[in-house]
């Protein structure tokens, strides 16, 4: 395995030469043989080899991980991918980036590892299986775990339950890490939340609050929130403390007339309906009730918005 790691690494490297967006992070074995990744695919190709389905993955920007079966070469980006994410594959291979000499369980541990905010692996529960996170180590203190970002409008964020639940979009774009990432990650230890925010006209904002976690499936994920405890964008979320989170197709918000995630093109912790909607229509311009937007509050739609969790 060291030398075929080394062939990787030694193509990877030179293919980097040759193309400006090829990564060069290395590709180690995810101890996963017989099974495959069945979530967020990439791509998918006829490869000649484990080399050549590197090289593939390595090709694009959001290819985290790979599975080789036979000569089906299929790359996969690691939103919200856990265990439970594998299927059974006989003869199956899967490789993933980011060789694992440490195992931070969160971005605070993290944090004395990293130069700068970035993408690494974490293991949030001790074990083999890695979450790959993105960590901001710019803002406050550093050490916050983004899950969720909203930039460019590149990703569209009007999805159904199934996919809330699992986390879509490129992690070094725009991404909701998934609801089942979510509250693994806030159950384990108390969190801080803490909101930024952008406007159009380039104001910058944030929000923070205490104690905030994320409750499981069969509670419908619904949020729990301390205290806000600070900034200047102020507190557009505790009007929905206690709400269950809904999807267009999932419903379980306290307007009994409409659906609120429907009505206003978002998914959320709707109540009846909202104060802020931060997963809604990316779009510019002054609110309009007859085209929702991405809002705290409803002053204005923003330009940039990131939701990110620190343990206290
Ligand atoms: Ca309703």
């Amino acid at each position: 395995m060291a030398t075929l790691l080394i062939i990787l690494a030694a193509v990877l490297i030179s293919n980097g030469a040759a193309t400006a967006t090829v990564k060069s992070n290395r590709y180690h074995t995810m101890g996963l043989n017989g099974k495959a990744f069945k979530n967020n695919i990439v791509f998918e190709s006829r490869a000649r080899s484990t080399l050549d389905c590197a090289v593939l993955c390595n090709q694009q920007e959001c290819c985290d991980t790979f599975t080789i079966d036979g000569d089906v070469c299929r790359g996969h980006s690691m939103q919200g991918m856990f265990t439970s994410s594998f299927e059974d594959a006989p003869g199956a291979q899967s490789y993933s980036k980011n060789s694992a000499a440490i195992k931070p369980r969160d971005c605070v541990e993290a944090q004395p590892y990293m130069n700068e905010s970035g993408v690494i692996t974490i293991y949030p529960e001790g074990d083999n299986m890695g979450l790959q996170v993105y960590c901001d180590h710019d803002t406050t203190r550093g050490g916050w775990l983004v899950f969720q970002r909203r930039q460019d409008g590149s990703v569209d964020f009007y999805r159904d339950w199934n996919q809330y639940q699992q986390g879509f979009g490129c992690i070094t774009g725009e991404f909701w890490s998934g609801l089942d990432a979510l509250h693994m990650l806030t159950s384990r230890q108390e969190q801080e939340l803490r909101v930024d925010l952008m406007k159009w006209d380039g104001t910058k904002g944030y929000a923070t609050y205490s104690n905030f976690s994320i409750s499981d499936s069969s509670n419908n994920y619904r949020l729990n929130l301390g205290s806000f405890t600070g900034g200047d964008a102020g507190d557009k979320l505790n009007y929905h403390r206690g709400m269950q989170f809904s999807t267009w197709d999932r419903d379980h918000d306290r307007d009994s007339w409409d659906n609120c995630a429907e009505l206003y093109r978002g998914a959320w912790w709707y109540h009846s309906c909202y104060s802020s909607n931060l997963n809604g229509l990316y779009m510019t311009g002054s609110s309009n009730p007859q085209a929702p937007g991405i809002e705290w509050g409803f002053a204005s739609y923003l330009k940039f918005a990131e939701m990110k969790i620190r343990a206290a």
